[in-house]
């Protein structure tokens, strides 16, 4: 509960956030990263809400307001690569800070090799099933929301809509 409650709080906030996540934050995590936010900021339920719906409408690439496998599995793909080239222009950058005198002792192509293809933690059909609530096979918008908000409600102790800083330490230390 807490480490989902983090996840939430994260996203939000625009962190970057670990690789296991709720299919909701995993899916949200596919598009391009946002620049990190410092501080911790209160955290509204309906900032919440409309990041799962903005998340929800960028995976959902024929607007019939479901998402079926094959657009799971579209947005993990793009996700994953994502992520890959994220991990080479990492990699390249280390190499030439670390590749001071130029003797070839180890080649950029080489080194650049140690960065492997990602896996996805879960197959789209996992992500279909812990997201497809009434089993349809297509994931509505009210099941994209569900997961998230659960965690949202549960840290939000005082009712009032949004999760205060205070509540998210609380929630962390749970
Ligand atoms: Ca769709
Ligand atoms: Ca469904
Ligand atoms: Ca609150």
């Amino acid at each position: 509960m807490s480490f989902r409650l983090i996840l939430v709080a994260a996203v939000a906030a625009g962190l970057a956030v670990p690789a296991i996540a709720t299919p909701a934050v995993e899916l949200a995590q596919a598009t391009p990263a946002k620049p990190a936010a410092q501080a911790l900021k209160p955290v509204t339920r309906a900032a919440v809400i409309q990041d799962l719906d903005n998340a929800f409408k960028s995976v959902d690439a024929n607007h019939d307001g479901t998402l079926s496998k094959d657009e799971i599995s579209a947005r993990q793909a793009q996700g994953l690569q994502n992520a890959t080239t994220r991990d080479r222009q990492i990699l390249e950058a280390r190499f030439d800070k670390l590749d001071i005198n130029h003797d070839g002792q180890l080649s950029k192509q080489e080194f650049v090799a140690m960065a492997q293809p990602r896996h996805a933690p879960q197959t789209p059909e996992q992500l279909l099933q812990r997201l497809d609530a009434n089993k349809d096979g297509k994931v509505s918008m009210e099941e994209y929301r569900r997961l998230e908000l659960d965690a949202f409600d549960k840290a939000d102790t005082n009712h009032d809509g949004t999760i205060s800083p205070q509540e998210i330490q609380a929630a962390r230390k749970k």
